[in-house]
């Protein structure tokens, strides 16, 4: 199996790479609109149920890679902290707390977004939002923050880092060509020619 790097997965780090990251010491605040306010050690993330979804991150500069992405749901989560059910979005915050982004519950919840530590089998690496991201692979990519530190469950949307810069707030995807790096970056049709 392939890890990211092997298939040339840009790597996006508009804010700047964070560098290397303690993972043993990682921990996600979770916050705003729940019952009890949590912060979650990586020993207690790592307890959690996690979950092994055959998916692809796809960046509206034009590429999607798939693979086995193996996380947490974000139900685990909001379980934990008894979301309550005026919650209509979810931020997250990534390290450093410059880049956000906020998406709706409803996508939140989907069967395929997590909270990502693996793709296929291997720990995710700073480059690739390691120690955990958020991985939304409904949206186009600017959703799926990495390196997590936080995550609001709120009633309010707020614009992220690349909405505020111009791109659209709800990230849904367009009918484009798209390079498939899964298959030597070839140009397609997207999103007819690939599995969503
Ligand atoms: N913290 C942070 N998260 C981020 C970004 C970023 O610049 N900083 N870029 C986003 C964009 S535009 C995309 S397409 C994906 C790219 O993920 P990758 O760098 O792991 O390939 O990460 C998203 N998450
Ligand atoms: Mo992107």
């Amino acid at each position: 199996m392939k890890y990211l790097t092997d298939y040339g997965t840009p790597i996006f780090w508009a804010e700047g790479h964070p560098g290397i990251l303690n993972k043993e010491n990682w921990e996600i605040e979770v916050t705003g609109l729940v019952e009890k306010p949590t912060i979650l050690s990586w020993s207690q993330l790592m307890n959690l149920p996690s979950k092994t979804v055959k998916t692809r991150l796809t960046s509206v500069t034009r590429w999607s890679i798939e693979g086995d992405w193996t996380g947490i749901s974000i139900s685990e989560i909001a379980k934990i902290v008894n979301m309550k059910k005026e919650a209509k979005f979810l931020r997250a915050i990534s390290y450093r707390n410059i880049y956000d982004t906020t998406i709706d519950i409803n996508i939140a919840f989907k069967e395929r977004t997590i909270l990502a530590y693996k793709f296929n089998g291997f720990d995710l690496t700073e480059d690739y939002g390691g120690p955990i991201r958020l991985l939304v692979p409904y949206l186009w990519g600017y959703k799926s923050a990495k390196s997590i530190v936080k995550i609001e469950f709120t009633d309010i949307y707020k614009s992220g880092y690349w909405e505020k810069r111009g791109y659209t707030d709800h990230a849904s995807f367009e009918k484009t060509l798209v390079r498939d790096l899964n298959d030597n970056g070839r140009l397609k049709p997207f999103p007819d020619e690939f599995n969503i």
